[in-house]
């Protein structure tokens, strides 16, 4: 790459972060080609349009796929810099599987030339980048690698994690501060360099392995939180208490910030990451894997105060939301699917489904009755609403078209609603 000219990149994977990522390299005038194995999304992209929802990104792409910035590709094509950006899961025993980014790193080995630079952005078990050097320097020999080799290396190799929430993704890939880790000193200055480019945030460099474990500390701070407030809930619920209550008192308290009790913790991150510590530390880790015990556990608490709610009355009830987080298309480990699709195959046709972010129900419904409606429907229809996502639009309903339904609120979204009786107070009190 020279200093002062547009470096050319390919960006390896096209999902939620390697697509707005590559659009927003490529409004910054370089030239980007998105590489995905999947042949609709690199057709979608090549017609300006996208396949996932993100706030912005549709007029975004289809600008700069039309100025000829951005295109797509299932062949890693030759370019100055390599950002890998594939998914890393898990196993059945919480192993992380970097299968992705080991399969990304071989295509990017073969088109390598003096002077690149490949960037990991993946969320990955600490050792993963070096992992990543040792495949390619097993693949190319001919290349000098950084931390391999005496003096200059031919390339450079860092790691730079994305931190941007879905929903705020275009705004954030800008705006954060990024932790950039080189396998030397040298890389991560190279890396520094591109992405100056396009991040207005800081740019903090270090070595791989910390700014690995940097990220997984991110993810794994929030889950071990969010296990406080749900485990407050669930006291709260034992005592009587109202949960959203005593953490809205308590956040009075200058050094205190507890976040909000939920159905669980959903996502492909916050629920993923922490295992990726635990596996790395099994012995050292009791606190991030009971963390992780009870936000799973959420889940089975909230069908658990459903049933009886749904075993004390009659008609249809409305299971409001399906997806992880509020206002966003994304279902993958959501909780308010699992809990939805656990009371639809127990209570099959009295259970509706209203989200907006949904055009069908997914298969976890199939054979069980249940029915997909929309809000208005719920509202002339059911007399019980479990809440279980905050859409602003469940927020917006107003309390006279709410005040006589039986309301289990696990979000917290309506503090107004009128308590009924004892045991739906209970209920909606318990988050
Ligand atoms: N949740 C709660 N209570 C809260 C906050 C969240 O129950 O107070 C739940 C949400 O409903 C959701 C889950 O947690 O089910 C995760 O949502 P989130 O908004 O906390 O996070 P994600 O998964 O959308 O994005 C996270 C972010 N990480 C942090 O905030 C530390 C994001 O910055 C990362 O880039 C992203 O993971 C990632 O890709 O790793």
């Amino acid at each position: 790459m020279q200093a002062e000219s547009k470096p050319t990149v390919a960006v390896i994977g096209l999902g939620y972060i390697g697509l707005p990522t590559a659009a927003v390299i490529a409004r910054s005038g370089s030239k980007v080609v998105g590489v995905d194995v999947a042949p609709h999304v690199v057709e979608t992209i090549n017609e300006g349009r996208i396949h996932i929802e993100e706030i912005d990104l549709e007029g975004l792409v289809q600008g700069v796929v039309a100025r000829g910035l951005l295109s797509a590709s299932t062949e890693v094509p030759c370019a100055d810099v390599f950002v890998i950006a594939v998914p890393t899961p898990f196993d059945e025993d919480h192993a992380p599987d970097i299968g992705f980014v080991l399969e990304a790193a071989r295509a990017v080995a073969t088109r390598l030339k003096h002077g690149d630079t490949v960037i990991l952005e993946s969320t990955s078990p600490v050792g993963t980048t070096e992992q990543v050097r040792d495949l390619i320097a097993h693949q190319r020999p001919d290349l000098a690698m950084p931390g391999l080799c005496e003096g200059t290396a031919d390339i450079a190799i860092a790691y730079c994690p994305e931190r941007v929430l879905p929903g705020r993704i275009l705004e954030e890939l800008t705006n954060n501060d990024r932790v950039i880790g080189g396998i030397t000193p040298r890389c991560a200055r190279k890396a520094l360099s591109f992405y100056r480019r396009f991040v207005r945030g800081e740019c903090i460099t270090s070595s791989a392995r910390a700014a690995e474990m940097t990220k997984l500390t991110e993810n794994a701070y929030r889950d071990v939180n969010i296990a406080f407030a749900n485990e407050l809930s669930i006291v709260s619920d034992k005592l009587g208490l109202d949960v959203w209550e005593v953490i809205r008192l308590a956040n009075r308290h200058p050094r205190v910030n507890i976040l909000s009790p939920g159905p669980g913790v959903g996502g492909h991150c916050i629920a993923v990451d922490p295992w990726f510590i635990v596996h790395s530390a099994p012995e050292e880790t009791p606190l991030i894997r009971t963390a992780r015990a009870v936000n799973d556990g959420k889940v089975g608490h909230v069908v658990e105060h459903a049933e009886r709610l749904i075993a004390r009355t009659r008609g249809p009830v409305a299971c409001l939301g399906l997806a992880f987080k509020a206002n966003i298309d994304d279902f993958r480990e959501s909780p308010a699917l699992k809990i939805a699709a656990a009371l639809a195959r127990r209570h099959g046709d009295r259970i509706a489904v209203v989200e907006p972010f949904a055009a069908a129900l997914p298969r976890e419904f199939d054979g069980t009755g249940a029915r997909l409606i929309d809000l208005d429907g719920a509202i002339d229809d059911c007399a019980t609403f479990i809440v279980l996502v905050d859409h602003d639009l469940f927020k917006s309903v107003p309390l006279d078209e709410r005040a006589d339904k039986l309301v289990y609120d696990t979000r917290g979204i309506w503090p107004d609603q009128p308590a009924p009786g004892p045991i739906s107070r209970r209920l909606r009190l318990a988050g």
